[in-house]
């Protein structure tokens, strides 16, 4: 049997991240966000633990700021202490949060399992294995931007890694807190040159996105950030166990970290009778999205649109703000920290047909569409949905006239420059 290893990559932690957008909103979620980061950074080092993994890779920015308070220091320790008591090495970097003369005070304090590389230069660790021997070569190096001349990567290839630690190993594992060719101002780097640089895996920081290069052998990955911080931080967040082995493609699993997911989410309030529906409609959505989500509690910024003859009411001042704090009090799990009125007046059907222009057209068509004895909607539906290799739903041919109905809707509020 070939050699094996399997490791947690994470980085991206922002412990001590202020949340300050959403304190001025409400401070309970603020402080609910602020202590979701180190519940997410104790999920990191429990999967650790039940995973019995061989050591953590940690892709710098651990901490939001360069002066981390005590509170979070000590949180941060005792995290390695638990891996350092299970025998788990940890290897990480600094990233441009939280730079490597920041750490100038606590690298003395740090458990003897952990090996932090610096900015200016690679530097490399050998990793071996229960019984001595050497299993995986590592090159790791911090944020730097220093490197204008060259690339962060520079001298970080197995060849080199081997050479600095005097041995060769089964794997080779680079490091970097590093832009790719996503943030061209923090030390980016090009995926083929990491490639060229004959490594099993490169376990990047920095970018909070979740990416793995293309291909079916992932070798440069993005572990994303362990806990979104605001609405541009949506969806699931977590760490990568990573397993290598030799003469198989790598095994990457992802592991959910985050205690509170971030949602942007649009509600079509067209067929909604009352502020009362309205409500109940973004309540579905919520909780809809709830259930695709990988914890419990949520914050969500809603956008309602679409025609409605409440228009006018929405429009009131007050109105949609007050729909919000009634919103906040329907579940205590879900909080919405914004409601958009992206609503449009209701469509003038009527008016539209006399003054018998293109609009006039479409809605005639749409009409003679209704409910014919022989229905090509359902063909046309069909080959639509086959041309894009997709199942079309159950129960659509009974939904034809409503569909149909709305598709004019929709094309007549584009056509008005109303619609988004
Ligand atoms: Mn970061």
């Amino acid at each position: 049997m070939g050699a094996k290893l399997t490791f947690i990559h994470s980085g991206d932690l922002h412990l001590g991240a202020p949340f300050r957008g959403l304190r001025a909103l409400s401070p309970a979620w603020a402080q609910r966000l602020a202590r979701a980061i180190p519940e997410a950074y104790d999920r990191v080092i429990q999967a650790c633990l039940d995973n019995h993994v061989d050591f953590l890779l940690l892709a710098g920015d651990m901490f939001d700021t360069d002066k981390p308070s005590y509170a979070h220091m000590r949180h941060f320790m005792r995290g390695l202490e638990r891996l350092h008591d299970a025998g788990i090495p940890v290897y990480m970097i600094p990233g441009n949060h939280d730079p490597y003369p920041n750490w100038h005070d606590i690298i003395p304090q740090l458990p003897s399992n952990v090996r932090m590389a610096g900015s200016d230069a690679p530097e490399f660790f050998l990793h071996r294995d229960v019984d001595g021997a050497p299993l995986c070569l590592i090159a790791a190096r911090g944020f730097s931007n220093q490197a204008s001349d060259g690339s962060i990567a520079d001298g970080m290839t197995r060849a080199a890694a081997a050479q600095a630690c005097g041995s060769k190993a089964p794997f080779a594992v680079g490091m970097l807190h590093s832009g790719l060719w996503m943030d061209p101002f923090k030390a980016p780097v090009t995926e083929s040159r990491l490639l060229s640089a004959d490594m099993d895996y490169w376990a990047l920081g920095h970018i909070h996105m979740r990416y793995l290069a293309p291909g079916t052998d992932p070798r440069i990955a993005f572990c994303g950030c362990i806990q979104g911080r605001d609405i541009k931080e949506t969806g699931s967040r977590g760490c990568y166990k990573v397993t290598l082995e030799e003469g198989l493609p790598n095994k990457l699993e992802f592991i959910p970290t985050a205690q509170v997911e971030w949602e942007q989410l649009c509600v079509d309030v067209s067929g909604c009778a009352g502020v009362d529906d309205i409500l109940a409609a973004c309540v579905r959505v919520m909780f809809d999205a709830n259930a695709a989500a990988q914890c419990e509690e949520m914050v969500a910024r809603v956008t309602i649109g679409g025609p409605t003859q409440l228009y006018d009411v929405l429009a009131r001042p007050g109105t949609v703000e007050e729909m919000r704090a009634e919103l906040n009090e329907s579940y205590p799990a879900f909080y919405c920290d914004a409601l958009i009125n992206a609503t449009t007046p209701p469509l003038e059907k009527e008016g539209l047909r006399a003054a018998g222009l293109f609009p006039a057209a479409l809605i005639r068509s749409a009409e003679k569409m209704v409910a014919p004895q022989d229905d090509a909607r359902l063909a046309y539906l069909q080959e639509e949905f086959a041309r894009r290799g997709l199942a079309l739903p159950r129960g659509v041919d009974g939904m034809l006239d409503d569909l149909t109905e709305s598709a004019c809707d929709m094309s007549l509020t584009l056509l008005d420059g109303r619609g988004a």
